[in-house]
């Protein structure tokens, strides 16, 4: 079996302790970088994320898969490329958050793990977030994009909060604004004035890579 289609059954089959030990192995004899394995790890989860597109797999897949993918990054992954002084290719920097008054943390967390998984550095705030939480960490970490989630038609306004926080701190053209979650709608993101809106994971991976573009 190659390392690409080892990669793909664990992260098929939610191995997560099966995808830690072949990346730590292929680490350890040098078959590949971790950059390579990133690259290779997000290719699955892109394919993933059609397939769940197609209606071929279902929610639960689709979350364990980005569950194994994101602990696999997080504690084995990033720790190798940073001691390895490897430059992780940054395809840019996002703050993500559920906005205030909302719990949901599930589609945030989706969408920030394919942002991770596809090169992107994430900053996910949690939930119940502020308006002007989310501006300071943008400022802080240099941000060019900020993603608010909202599962809630009680949430959504707090959505446009965060634009007129950033219009009030004359700082609305510094960033790239997308909205998301279940209630909320293409017509919903021009109607506040985001940048952009996605319906899922993966609209979100390509509408934050066209908008840096
Ligand atoms: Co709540 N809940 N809930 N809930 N809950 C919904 C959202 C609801 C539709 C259920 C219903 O009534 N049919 C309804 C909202 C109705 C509305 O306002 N339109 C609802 C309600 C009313 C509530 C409470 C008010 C219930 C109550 O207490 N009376 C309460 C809210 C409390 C609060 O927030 N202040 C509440 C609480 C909860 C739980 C805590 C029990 C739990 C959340 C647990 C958690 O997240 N840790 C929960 C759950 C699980 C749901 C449902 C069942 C599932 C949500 C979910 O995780 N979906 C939901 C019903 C449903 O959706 N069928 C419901 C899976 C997830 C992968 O999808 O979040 O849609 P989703 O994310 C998608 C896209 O929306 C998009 O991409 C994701 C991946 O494809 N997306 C983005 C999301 N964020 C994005 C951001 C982007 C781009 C895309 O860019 C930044």
């Amino acid at each position: 079996m190659s390392l690409d289609e080892k990669i793909k059954e664990a992260v098929f089959e939610w191995d997560e302790d099966g995808l830690k030990e072949i990346c730590r192995s292929t680490l350890e004899n040098k078959e590949a970088t971790a950059v390579n394995l990133l690259k290779i790890i997000g290719t699955v989860m892109q394919f993933i994320g059609k397939q769940f597109e197609e209606e071929e797999i279902f929610l639960p897949d689709l979350v364990g898969s980005a569950n194994v993918v994101k602990n696999t990054i997080d504690e084995v992954l990033d720790p190798a490329i940073k001691e390895s002084g490897e430059t992780k290719e940054t395809a840019g920097r996002v703050v993500i958050g559920t906005v205030e008054g909302d719990v949901h943390s599930i589609g945030k967390d989706l969408v920030g793990s394919f942002l991770f998984s596809n090169g992107f550095e994430v900053y996910n705030l949690g939930e119940e977030v502020p308006a002007s939480k989310f501006v300071d960490k943008a400022e802080e970490v240099n941000a060019q994009v900020i993603g608010l989630s909202a599962l809630l038609t009680m949430s959504m306004d707090f959505q446009r909060q965060v634009i007129e926080e950033l219009e009030k701190r004359g700082l609305r053209a510094k960033y790239k604004v997308i909205v998301g979650g279940a209630p909320t709608s293409e017509e919903w993101a021009g109607q506040i004035g985001a940048d952009g809106w996605a319906d899922d994971a993966i609209e979100a991976v390509t509408l934050i890579k066209e908008l840096l573009t």
